[in-house]
């Protein structure tokens, strides 16, 4: 799916892109440079959504550009979803945005007739105008508008619920096989929660919870990136021992933490996937686990090919 996000420069574009779709928190995309015309990137959001970011400078100089025969097709075409990222920290430039943002509507109108239109009022943490305001002037019967902000940690959520509202029925179906497998491991682990994570952003492609935890907060909209990347830094000192004879291979599969009462075991099954789960130290055996993860290993990557 083509995903066209528009703005004045220094809107917040890139970042959100890729604090949402990179799994970057905000000291990561802090320092960005300004957008060289468009910016275009793959990605797979949630391992369940193939997604083109079409991330489009907002300079002057580059915006005139977006409208011209030579560039407006190839920009406007086949969108499937717009974000249009409002500053809301910066009252002086809402006009100009609302003009960009009604021209960007008539060419959508023209090319992708049937695009999801999403209004984003961004840095909320710092801003200037009330999203009550920013509905008034942005918004109509179908177009969203929310407030998001990187700092504070509502951008990703927000972003992601409205990227999962337009997940087709098959990405859901497969996320539904795959937590019923997951609510089977539970079982049969006694774990408290399961996950099964999409590495590229961090973000889980299907989840099962315990009955025994008693109203846990959701995780769905959480990156669980820091949990994966062990796993992948301690390759160099691994390659050292493998080199100086000490172990066999280089690569680990499973990173396990004790935390008092539960363990926390990540588990690594292929370049795009990663599993992470949380057991009880009572209950915990680890034999019993690998094999069990070596079976999920295999049902779930049977799912997503
Ligand atoms: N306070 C705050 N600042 C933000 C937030 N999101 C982005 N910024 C800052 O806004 C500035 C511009 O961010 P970019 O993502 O580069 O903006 P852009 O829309 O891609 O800009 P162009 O590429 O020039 O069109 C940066 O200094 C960011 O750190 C946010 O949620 N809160
Ligand atoms: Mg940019």
């Amino acid at each position: 799916m083509k995903v066209l996000i528009m703005g004045l420069r220094a809107a917040g574009k890139t970042s959100l892109v890729k604090h949402v779709f990179e799994g970057k928190d905000w000291d990561d995309v802090k320092n960005l440079e300004p957008t060289e015309f468009v910016s275009t990137k793959t990605y797979k959001y949630r391992g369940l959504l193939e997604v083109t970011t079409f991330d489009v400078g907002g300079q002057k100089q580059f915006i005139y550009k977006y409208f011209t025969d030579q560039w407006s097709g190839k920009i406007f075409s086949n969108v499937g979803a717009f974000f249009f990222v409002v500053d809301s920290s910066n009252k002086e430039t809402i006009d100009e945005a609302k003009q960009e943002y009604l021209k960007a509507l008539e060419y959508l109108k023209k090319y992708s007739p049937n695009a999801r239109i999403f209004v984003l009022a961004s840095k909320y943490d710092i801003k200037k105008i009330s999203i009550k305001e920013i509905r008034k002037i942005f918004g109509n019967h179908n177009v969203v508008v929310e407030a998001t902000s990187i700092p504070e940690g509502t951008a990703r959520t927000v972003v992601c619920k409205l990227l999962d509202s337009v997940l087709s029925k098959e990405a859901k179906e497969v996320a539904e096989k795959i937590h019923k497998i997951l609510a089977k491991f539970n079982k049969k682990q006694k774990a408290l929660a399961s996950f099964i994570l999409n590495k590229g952003d961090g973000l889980e492609i299907a989840s099962a919870i315990s009955k025994e935890l008693i109203n846990p907060k959701k995780l769905k909209y959480v990156s669980a990136k820091s949990l994966i990347k062990p796993i992948e830094t301690v390759r160099t000192m691994f390659s050292q021992l493998r080199k100086s004879g000490y172990i066999t291979f280089d690569t680990a599969d499973l990173a396990l933490w004790h935390i008092k009462r539960e363990y926390i075991a990540v588990y690594n099954i292929s370049d795009e996937i990663a599993m992470f789960s949380i057991l009880k130290e009572r209950d915990f055996k680890l034999g019993k686990l690998l094999s069990s993860l070596q079976e999920i290993k295999e049902k779930v990557l049977k799912i997503l090919s």
